[in-house]
């Protein structure tokens, strides 16, 4: 989502020219990260999974300005925004300003995007760190699950929560019922028929 978001800014940019990318393609094989600006005190560094606020700008190596000065949101490590921004802002600091000489490779690849960037565009970013949030939690899995809320999970709502998330119903090893019978048998530690939320230990059957 926030993939789009960023390529929708960079689709605005209207006005920007194309311009043919002369740049001895020698330079350009890895992704450069260039520290401009560090602060004395990092308390926090940025990690997978972390949920960022930058401001940013983005241009080809040319100079032409693609994007000026802005802010972004977005998770960082998770494929969400292009593999120069992914590996080129981790261990980062707040208040940290990088420069991302970025190959295409780590950018858009081989194709246009918009009017904006050309094929196999090399692009320079300059990215400041405004705020880091950990990472989103992770999905109540044991809420989805125990639908009637009663801080039990039964071999019914097992049952369902396997068919809501089409996980075949197959034979022998693969059926639902050898598939909740596993899971009970490694779960439901005092085996009341029904796995409390202290007892969950998050499904680590390989079938889920
Ligand atoms: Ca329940
Ligand atoms: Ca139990």
């Amino acid at each position: 989502m926030k993939f789009i978001v960023f390529l929708g800014l960079l689709f605005v940019c209207f006005t920007c020219q194309s311009f043919a990318q002369e740049e001895d393609e020698e330079e350009f094989r890895g992704l450069r990260i260039g520290i401009v600006k560090k602060p004395k005190r990092c308390p926090q560094e940025t990690k997978h999974g972390d949920h960022l606020t930058v401001k940013y700008n983005a241009s080809l190596v040319d100079g032409t300005l693609l994007v000026p000065p802005r802010n972004l949101e977005f998770t960082i490590g998770e494929g969400s925004m292009i593999q120069g921004w992914d590996q080129g802002l981790l261990d980062m600091c707040i208040g940290e300003l990088r420069e991302l000489i970025t190959p295409s490779g780590y950018a858009y690849g081989e194709l246009p995007v918009g009017d904006a960037i050309p094929p196999k565009a090399h692009l320079v970013f300059y990215v400041e760190l405004l705020e880091i949030k950990d990472g989103q939690p992770k999905p109540d899995i044991f809420g989805q699950v125990d639908v009637n809320g009663d801080g039990l999970i039964s071999h019914d709502e097992v049952a369902q929560y396997l068919r809501k998330e089409s996980i075949p119903d197959g034979d022998g090893d693969k059926s639902h019922q050898t598939v909740i019978n596993e899971i009970f048998n490694e779960e439901d530690k005092d085996n009341d028929g029904y796995i409390s939320l202290s007892e969950f230990q998050g499904f680590k059957h390989e079938e889920l």
